[in-house]
């Protein structure tokens, strides 16, 4: 049996509406429900994006807390807070989500142009962002679109701000940062530093293939509604668990069984002091 895979649904995201796709969750128990059968489904991550009342990205701390309690309440799944949150939301706001303590969250170590919209991560507020998630044993998933940010990433860890093992996300698909195509996602994985965990994140119609290539040569795989809203050109996407239940068949056709929550949580080093 090959390596087993932690798989991580991405539920919700900052960008998809209802209005792209009814199935999009988007109240906290809408999270909470999607998550818990994303987690019955396979995934042992859930990587998380709060909505106000509206449907709009927010950060708003209660909004947060009633997320993380409801998802508590369904199932074991290990929260991954994003506080990528949405493009119009300052870094300052997003980065108090920390304080609610998931278990991750997501530390996107630079700026950039973001589909039609701008993603502002100024480098000292990264600095502190990743200086507090330590502080707090908030665990970072590293999120990088392009090979300089895996640069920037490596010098926060070189600062003593970042612990090993570091985790990577390999985003690709994003109008902004690199593309879908197998070189660019081993490129960026032959230099990732020994020891380190990693996933691919495929935005859009490359999702199924790129992360059938991420898994195939050895990284940990995420799909969900933040990712495609579309299960194959024309047909959306009934919920996430179906998108789940589709990287599961493909884990397993090519013998990566998928890793429970303890298991994701060990090979994490989730709740250990760092290092
Ligand atoms: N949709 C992701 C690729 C995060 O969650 O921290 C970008 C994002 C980052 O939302
Ligand atoms: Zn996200």
């Amino acid at each position: 049996m090959a390596d087993p895979v932690i798989i991580t649904a991405a539920l919700t995201g900052p960008i998809g509406t209802k209005a792209d796709n009814p199935n999009l969750p988007t109240s906290p128990e809408e999270i909470a429900e999607a998550g818990k059968a994303a987690a019955d489904a396979g995934a042992a991550v859930l990587h998380v994006h709060l909505r106000d009342a509206e449907g709009r990205p927010t950060a708003d701390l209660e909004v947060g807390r009633r997320v993380l309690d409801q998802l508590g309440q369904r199932c074991e799944a290990l929260v991954q807070l994003s506080t990528g949150v949405g493009l119009g939301v300052p870094l300052q706001e997003r980065a108090r989500l920390v304080e609610l303590r998931p278990a991750m969250a997501t530390l996107n170590v630079a700026s950039m142009t973001f589909g039609q919209g701008e993603f502002l991560n100024p480098p000292d507020e990264v600095r502190r962002l990743a200086e507090r998630m330590g502080e707090l044993g908030v665990v970072p998933e590293l999120e990088v679109y392009d090979s300089g940010h895996l640069d920037l990433a490596l010098a926060l860890h070189q600062e003593g701000l970042l612990s090993d093992p570091l985790r990577f996300s390999v985003v690709t698909g994003i109008r902004g940062g690199m593309a879908s195509t197998p070189d660019n996602i081993l490129a960026f994985v032959r230099r990732l530093p020994p020891g380190a965990i990693w996933q691919v994140i495929a935005i859009g119609r490359a999702n199924l293939p790129m992360t059938a290539f991420g898994l195939a040569i050895g990284g940990n795989a995420r799909t969900g509604m933040e990712d495609t809203l579309t299960l194959r050109r024309g047909v959306p996407v009934r919920s996430n668990a179906e998108l789940v239940e589709r990287l599961v068949t493909v884990a397993r056709s090519i013998e990566r069984e998928p890793m429970d929550p303890a298991a994701a949580s060990a090979a994490l080093s989730l709740g250990e002091k760092a290092s």
